[in-house]
């Protein structure tokens, strides 16, 4: 049996969920239950926090997840993705104050940004050769340069209408993602061969979405 991991409630879940049943395994879904077995296929189902998923795939906990790109670098485990889903996608994005003047990423020079991204944006940083003030935060990005607490932001954008109601103006784009499937890399061979079939059924999913 393979034991998946998924997001229990969030942006990711539905989309995964809809995966799963569109490779036509079956299984009883309960809000209250943090597991579920398919009822045709021999998959295993955990429901957990996103940020979670890639350590517990990379533990062998869990043995394939979907999680979102953005969380699964920022965690530095990139090289656990087997295959991109094409859904959720979003951007990781540098914002300022509408009324500040920016120019290009040398005015953040110095400034501090408020970010539950900091590795990517210190990664960033690093690379276009920028020394700024990483302030760590774990929610409510947006609120940081009002309250007094940072000059930018770097968050997840998608339409960019959370950033227009407070007052932001997305500056650069610094990372795209999209959801992924990931997986431990030591699976057993028995583990390897419904992995396969699997990715068979996803393949021919993706192709009749095309
Ligand atoms: O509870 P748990 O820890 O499992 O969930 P979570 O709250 O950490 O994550 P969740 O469900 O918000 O997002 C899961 C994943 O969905 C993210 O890691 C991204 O890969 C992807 N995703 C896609 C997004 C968005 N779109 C998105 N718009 N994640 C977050 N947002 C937020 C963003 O943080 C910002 O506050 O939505 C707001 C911006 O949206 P727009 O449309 O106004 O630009
Ligand atoms: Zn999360």
């Amino acid at each position: 049996m393979l034991r998946l991991a998924i997001q229990k409630s969030g942006r990711l879940s539905d989309d995964s969920l809809n995966l799963i049943r569109e490779c036509g395994i079956s299984f009883v879904n309960s809000s209250l239950k943090l597991k579920t077995e398919s009822t045709n296929f021999p998959l295993e189902i955990l429901f957990l926090r996103d940020d979670d998923i890639p350590g517990y795939v990379a533990d062998g906990v869990a043995d394939i997840g979907i999680v979102g790109e953005n969380v699964l670098v920022e965690e530095g485990k990139q090289e656990l993705v087997v295959e991109r889903l094409g859904f959720s996608k979003c951007r990781l994005s540098l914002a300022v104050p509408k009324g500040t003047d920016y120019t290009s990423l040398q005015d953040l020079q110095g400034k501090s940004i408020a970010t539950s991204y900091p590795n990517l944006l210190q990664a960033y940083l690093q690379e276009q050769g920028v020394e700024a003030h990483i302030h760590t935060i774990s929610g409510s990005v947006e609120i940081a340069p009002s309250i007094g607490l940072a000059d930018a932001i770097c968050d997840i954008v998608s339409s960019g209408s959370t950033l227009i109601s407070n007052g932001l103006r997305e500056v650069e784009r610094i990372f795209k993602s999209e959801a992924v499937l990931i997986s431990n890399s030591n699976l057993s061979e028995e583990k390897k061969e419904i992995l396969a079939k699997l990715m068979f059924r996803v393949h021919a999913v993706q192709r009749a979405q095309k």
